[in-house]
Parts: structure tokens; sequence; C-alpha cells
């Protein structure tokens, strides 16, 4: 499978993130790409491609224009303010009753456009949020021109990114611009599987009233594990797009015999649909030893996760999405990847 890749991530880097009440060095970290690659590599996927560049029309297509030019604006607004190192982030978030609209202050601007505290803004998060759209564009492109299958090694990640809010170390919807893109070039209809830990929030809203695509995700229950307040199963889509959202949420310490049931259901639902192109939001936060995560999948279950979803025999776009545990995260990410290609042969 051909992957791509870019190096203008590396400078989204050096911040770190409130777990509750301590600080710890961000877990969305550079070093998750690098170890991604080495995997890659050693299981013989060896055919790597720079993205190519991409201008910000087809981010434009999913997110507001003031909340683009805010990405953009946003380190270089605080740096003004304080100086260089640190992190811009938010400080409070213009809930019920305040103005939902900012002012010339990055402050106002943060608490408009993000939504919890972990999407901090260092010297490289523009370049690195333009590289992650490059790399998936890039390989949304070859997809689309009948290669089949291809896998964006990008980051910073996508699916909790909506389309004026950014969160969950999250800035612009990766998947959900590609999937934007194939449409808007011909395609009728794109699937969405996400299987991050995590419930795609951004996404969902995304396209919560479309039926040009579906979305469907398998993730711990909202009851219980961020993002809290979406995610359950009663969310089914709304107008136009009633019955093309589909919400699969399972328990705290889910393991494959619980997890391959739900994907099951996830690919139905996917077949059904018949898209033109199969867009996954690959996340492997559902590891045991994740420390974001909460369920209990071990590294073979991933061959199984890549196989059963390349029976769909559908031209197919992985998006990086989650997966923190360093350690693992490489030959977890691969192992989806290989099963995946032993099984489509
Ligand atoms: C893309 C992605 O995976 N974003 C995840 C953002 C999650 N941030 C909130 C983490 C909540 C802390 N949960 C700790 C569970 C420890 N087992
Ligand atoms: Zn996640």
């Amino acid at each position: 499978m051909k992957i791509f890749h870019s190096d203008d991530h590396r400078g989204h880097a050096g911040a770190m993130e409130m777990r509750y009440d301590r600080m710890i060095p961000m877990c969305e970290s550079p070093d998750r790409i690098d170890t991604i690659l080495a995997a890659l590599r050693e299981q013989g996927h060896r055919d790597v491609t720079p993205a190519s560049p991409h201008d910000l029309a087809p981010v434009l297509r999913v997110h507001t224009p003031g909340f683009v030019d805010f990405l953009e604006r946003c380190w270089p607004l605080w740096e003004a303010e304080f100086g260089p190192g640190g992190f811009a982030t938010a400080y409070m978030f213009g809930m019920r009753g305040m103005d939902q609209v900012p002012n010339a202050s990055v402050h106002s601007m943060l608490s408009c456009y993000t939504f919890d505290v972990c999407v901090p803004f260092v010297a490289g998060t523009w370049k690195a949020i333009r590289s992650a759209v490059d790399v998936t564009l890039s390989a949304a492109a070859h997809v689309e021109e009948g290669g089949e299958a291809a896998f964006a090694l990008c980051r910073p990640p996508g699916h909790h990114a909506s389309p004026d809010l950014a969160g969950g170390y999250c800035y612009v919807n990766n998947a959900a611009v590609a999937a934007q893109m194939l449409l808007d070039r011909g395609a009728s209809r794109i699937a969405i599987l996400d299987v991050d830990y995590h419930h795609g929030n951004g996404t969902q809203r995304i396209f919560y009233e479309r039926n040009d695509v579906l979305y469907a995700s398998i993730h711990a229950t909202p009851e219980s594990e961020y993002p809290f307040l979406l995610g359950y199963a009663r969310e089914k889509g709304a107008g136009p797009g009633e019955g093309f959202n589909l919400n699969l949420p399972l328990p705290l310490g889910t393991r494959l015999n619980t997890y391959r049931p739900a994907l099951a259901t996830a690919i139905e639902r996917v077949r059904a649909f018949a898209p033109d192109v199969l867009v996954v939001s690959l996340g492997v936060d559902s590891f045991i030893r994740d420390p974001v995560g909460g369920f209990a999948l071990e590294s073979p279950d991933y061959l199984m996760i890549g196989a059963d979803i390349a029976a769909l025999r559908l031209p197919t776009l992985f998006v990086m999405e989650g997966g923190y545990a360093i350690a693992e995260l490489g030959l977890n990410t691969a192992n989806v990847i290989t099963g995946f290609c032993n099984a489509r042969g």
C-alpha cells in the first residue's frame, strides 16, 4: 500500500496537556509518526511518497473562514503578547449566555474556536496542520485515480474538529476534508468508518444532516469517556441525514470478542451504503496499554481489524487519528495495514 507522509508535522511539539488535575507532556507527539514509519518499513511497507502541497480551498469546504483564519493567526497573536516559548491555550470558553463571536483578542478567539484544553498552539502548529491536509489529500487523490488503497500518515489528527471548533488534539478534520474533496471531484457517496477509541464528534457534526456521507463509529461510550457529550447510539443523523450516522458505543475494558461484532455491524452498514470510497479514521488508542484509552485490544487484534475492513473490497483511504502507546503504536498501526494488504492479496 502506498503511504503518504510529510516531515512538516515535527514543529508541532513541546506543549503540555492537562490530564484532569495534572499537567503532563502531550501524548500526541512527533515521535508517533517516526515509530509508525519504522514499523511499516519493518513489515515491508516501503512505498512512502512525500505529500504534494495543496491550497486551503478544500479545507474551507468543511471549516468556516473565521476558524481557519484563527488557526493560522493564533500562535503569532499569542507570541506578540507573551513572547516565544510556551504555548497558546484557552483559559475559558464561550458558553451559555456569553458571546460566541470573538473580538480582536487571541483569548476570545481561543474561547470561541476551541472546546477543550487539549489543542495547544506553538510556532510549528499551523505548518503541521497544513502538512496533515497535504498528506491526506495526496493520499485521497491516489485512491481517486484508481490506486485501490492509501495510507495518510498524518498528524495532528482530525476527527474531533468540527466546522468551527478545535479540540482533542484535532485542528482540521483531515478525513472530512478528504471526503468532501472526493465528492467535489465527482464521487456520489463516501463512507467514513471511525475506529479510533474516541467518538469522532467533529466528523459526526460535519455530516450529520447529509446523506452523501455515511459516518459509522465504534468508540468508548460517552457515558464514561471523552468527549462525554456526543457519541450515543441514539444519534442517528437528522433531516436528509437521518439513518446515515451510526454510533456503536462500547464499555470500558472492551476486548476483541466485543469489538469485532460491533465492527461487523459497522462494516455491514458501509456495505449497504455502497460508497465510492471508504475513508477509515484509523486510531489505535483502543490498545490495552494506551495511556489515553480504556479498551483492551491486543497487538495481533489489529491484523484482524485490517482484514475485516479489506473484505469490503472498496477503494480505501486510511487516515491516521489517535494512538499513544508509543512502544506498540508502530506495531499496532502497521498490523492494520498488513492485515488489510494480506486479505486483499
Ligand atoms: C485524536 C484523539 O485520540 N484525541 C483524544 C483526545 C483525548 N483527550 C482527553 C483525554 C481524556 C483522558 N482520559 C484518560 C483515561 C486514562 N485511562
Ligand atoms: Zn482517540
